[in-house]
């Protein structure tokens, strides 16, 4: 066992986060000075409540390479930072994690690249941040591992401190044992998250991907939900992310949010329909079939510039991998084409955003936007068709969702799209396009009562709350309850 140290920050933690990035960003303010300023992500309002204010700590890496800064507080929370040298993101975090594992895991969107390099780097990288983890926690701790960059964590945090409670959240999806199996590292990643107590995922039918892998490659014993190994029980099973809804149905009821939605309206043009994507800029979130669906539609005459535009707002992502440098060039030509076909002098058919946006600016969009187009090939949850939602308390608008998203198993009311089929993605998109008042508010009301009473606050309890459960004991056969096996 690592033995605490009782000087650092964070020793002796009840409760530690490990992701691959802390929960703060280093940003120099208008005096020059640096400053540590926390992220806007979900994840982090999430779980602060968990780990703030009761010792908790947080793992994790702070985003620039090299040597690391000590251990320091913040928000309630300690926080543990984990070095990468520059080779190290290179490997384990742009390679290994986002061009081996990241296309793997959503259908081989993109062929994945293999190099046993960048796997000798994540096995590295991994026992530094389970190192790191076991110095901090304290006995009989509860640790929660984050996603796929982690995924040896659960088993090597075990070896040394069996002690402990684990967790594991996949939030990308969980391919099927005839995808999986192409990697050759496979059993090595079972094995390592088979030294969690409780695996989650984001659908049922990825929690049941992983038992299967379970039986057949390793040959355990595995029933339900649950896996026997070296004697312990292991528990996979779905735990679909949310957002804030409240704070963000409010926040799109605010009247600078309401103002600024008018106004963007009318820069628009004041077209008789505005539809909007918002992607980070990512090959699997299928920006390509929307605009192709959308040019389609204007050739075939069903649409016109002159009062129906595309707002299409995606943000710069892992520029340096080489993917998605092809991809940007590619989604930038084909707004080029469009424009340059059908859009006229201060009147583009597409407007087209490679930047970041604040979140009342989002909110904005989304409260303007009458159609939402969401159409990955592949996506774990998709927190934007819920974003959207959240911020249609008018009960207008419509969402079309790619059926490929882990959001459309529960925003079943949305206007469902294969995005492999460009003319079902037209089709619904007219669909959505025309739809009645009435219908479209009976959709939205259906889908917010759900989103209301599956918030983040709700993800974040109930995953803690079964990983509280499993403390030092077998798994109970309560622990099966209400999950389907493989379907969803
Ligand atoms: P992501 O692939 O990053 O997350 P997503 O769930 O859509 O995808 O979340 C994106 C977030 O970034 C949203 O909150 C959105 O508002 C924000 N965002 C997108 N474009 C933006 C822009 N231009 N400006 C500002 N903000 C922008 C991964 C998985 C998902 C899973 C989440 C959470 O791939 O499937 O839902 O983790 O588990």
């Amino acid at each position: 066992m690592v033995e605490n140290n009782g000087d650092l920050v964070g020793a002796d933690s009840p409760v530690v986060v490990v992701a691959n990035r802390l929960p703060v960003d280093l940003v120099t303010g208008p005096d020059g000075q640096s400053r540590w300023q926390r992220s806007p992500g979900g994840l982090v309002t999430a779980l602060e409540p968990f780990v703030a204010g009761r010792g908790g700590a947080w793992v994790g890496w702070s985003g620039s390479a090299g040597e690391a800064p000590e251990p320091f507080e913040s928000g309630g929370m300690s926080l543990i930072p984990v070095p990468l040298q520059e080779a190290e993101v290179d490997r384990y975090y742009e390679g290994m994690s986002n061009a081996s594992l990241w296309p793997l895991y959503h259908d081989v969107v993109e062929k994945p690249e293999y190099h046993r390099t960048w796997w000798d780097t994540y096995v590295q990288v991994n026992k530094r941040f389970a190192e790191r983890t076991a110095a901090v926690a304290a006995e009989g701790a509860i640790v929660w591992v984050h996603d796929y960059q982690l995924q040896l964590v659960p088993a090597l945090l075990r070896q040394s401190r069996p002690d402990l409670t684990i967790g594991f959240f996949l939030h990308i999806p969980f391919p099927p044992y005839e995808l999986f199996t192409q990697l050759p590292w496979r059993s090595a990643i079972v094995e390592g998250l088979l030294g969690a107590d409780l695996v989650g995922f984001q659908r049922p039918a990825a929690a049941a991907n992983f038992v299967q892998l379970a039986r057949r490659l390793h040959d355990l014993p595995a029933r339900g939900q649950q896996i026997e190994y070296e004697k312990r029980t292991v528990v996979a099973r779905a735990f679909p992310i949310s957002i804030d809804v409240a704070a963000f149905d409010e926040l799109s009821r605010s009247p600078e949010v309401l103002a600024r939605a008018a106004e963007i309206r009318k820069e628009l043009g004041n077209p008789a329909k505005i539809i909007l994507g918002v992607d980070r800029l990512d090959y699997t979130k299928g920006i390509g079939v929307r605009l192709a669906a959308f040019q389609e539609l204007l050739e075939d005459g069903v649409i016109e510039a002159a009062d129906t535009v595309l707002v299409q707002v995606a943000t710069p992502s892992r520029e340096r991998v080489e993917h998605y440098v092809h991809m940007r060039e590619t989604i930038e030509q084909q707004v080029g084409h469009i424009n340059g076909t059908f859009g006229s002098i201060g009147g583009p058919a597409v407007h087209y955003f490679n930047q970041s946006m604040p979140r009342e600016e989002l909110a904005a969009l989304y409260r303007a936007a009458d159609v939402m187009l969401v159409t990955p090939y592949r996506d774990g949850m998709n927190l934007v068709a819920k974003e959207y939602v959240a911020a249609r308390g008018d009960l207008r608008g419509a969402l079309v969702l790619s059926e490929f998203a882990g959001a459309a198993a529960e925003l079943k009311q949305a206007f469902l799209v294969n995005p492999h089929d460009i003319a079902g993605v037209k089709s619904q998109l007219v669909r959505a396009l025309r739809v009645e008042p009435a219908e479209a508010a009976k959709r939205m009301r259906g889908m917010r009562r759900h989103l209301f009473k599956n918030d983040l606050e709700h993800w974040a309890g109930s995953f803690f709350d079964a990983l509280r459960g499993r403390a030092g004991q077998p798994a109970s056969s309560d622990d099966s309850r209400g999950q389907p096996g493989a379907q969803g």
